[in-house]
């Protein structure tokens, strides 16, 4: 059988740093494409420029060429405007977010892809979700643009299942944590800063009050659930708008707890912003039911255990 071609699109991003190396892992070196919008020469430290493509996802004509030309079958669309960024540039969120997933879910239509992944976000709930263990499907009204645009695209992607056949997958990430790559633009950012702050300075001032707990999901979890989903047969794959996917909830005080536990000199300021609001907007804590019983989703890291490898290896 011929094998998968796959496009990383965001591919210098948070997770897609991350993913493309995991999806080289699973489908070969040879057969794994990143692109972003920055030039080869800016991003030589993260990929071999002979596997990196410059591309504005809102290109379409250059996009499809690049489908043709490196005989894509699959690609995963991971470029946008995060939550703060996106109330930073509201027009700007809205045309990336929106824009850019039509073109790809027209490309996947018209030039005959086999899969998309295409993430959504915690960001699709609002004030009047249950915030606690939120389930699958509930009230959704988000009041961030970034939560905007990622509801509207789950409607679209399930709307390109049912009526083009698009075989799109998607997955309702709560806040990413890694030590490889820096997150950008998100609110949930602090989550990752406050590891690197610790083993610098032994402070952090953090953006959000000491009580704001908010869903998170460790990076290798979070891999493992991106490619579990893609890999699953497509008749497993019930929900096409976008799957609830959790892994831990925290506060802000709640993970200072847990470095200073490592890291006994460690002190946490407050000093919260216009990201409260967001924070205050979104779940508490999530329901994956459904994903655990559809495709089989477990999460393997706690608060305890992701504290412990962040700072093993950011210190090594
Ligand atoms: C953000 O904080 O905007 C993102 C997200 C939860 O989608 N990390």
């Amino acid at each position: 059988m011929q094998k998968d071609n796959i496009l990383v699109i965001g591919a210098c991003g948070q997770l897609g740093t991350e993913l493309t190396y995991e999806l080289m892992k699973v489908h070969g070196v040879e057969h794994v494409f990143a692109c972003d919008i920055r030039t080869p020469k800016d991003v030589k430290h993260l990929f071999d420029t002979k596997m990196y493509h410059t591309l504005n996802v809102l290109n379409q004509k250059k996009l499809y060429e690049l489908i043709k030309t490196l005989k894509i079958t699959q690609i995963y669309h991971l470029a946008a405007y995060l939550s703060a960024s996106g109330e930073k540039f509201p027009e700007a969120a809205w045309e990336l977010n929106m824009d850019g997933l039509f073109n790809i879910l027209n490309a996947a239509r018209d030039l005959g892809l086999r899969k998309v992944y295409w993430p959504s976000s915690i960001a699709v709930f609002g004030p009047n979700t249950p915030a606690i263990m939120t389930p699958q499907n509930c009230i959704m009204d988000p009041n961030t643009i970034y939560g905007i645009s990622k509801l509207a695209g789950e409607r679209y992607c399930e709307y390109y299942h049912k009526r083009y056949g698009v075989d799109v997958r998607s997955l309702r990430y709560p806040g990413l944590i890694g030590w490889k790559s820096a997150p950008g633009g998100g609110t949930t950012d602090y989550a990752v800063t406050i590891f690197h702050e610790a083993i610098k300075n032994n402070k952090f001032e953090c953006f959000l009050k000491q009580n704001t707990e908010l869903p998170m999901l460790y990076m290798p979890d979070a891999l493992r659930a991106t490619i579990d989903l893609m890999e699953a047969p497509a008749e497993k794959i019930k929900i096409r708008s976008s799957y609830n996917l959790a892994g831990m909830s925290f506060t802000p005080k709640e993970i200072a707890a847990s470095i200073k536990q490592h890291i006994p000199k460690f002190k946490m300021t407050y000093s919260p912003d216009y990201r409260q609001a967001i924070a205050d907007s979104w779940p508490n804590s999530i329901d994956d039911k459904v994903a655990r019983k559809d495709w089989g989703w477990k999460p393997k890291f706690n608060l305890e255990k992701m504290t412990k490898d962040m700072l093993e290896n950011l210190s090594s």
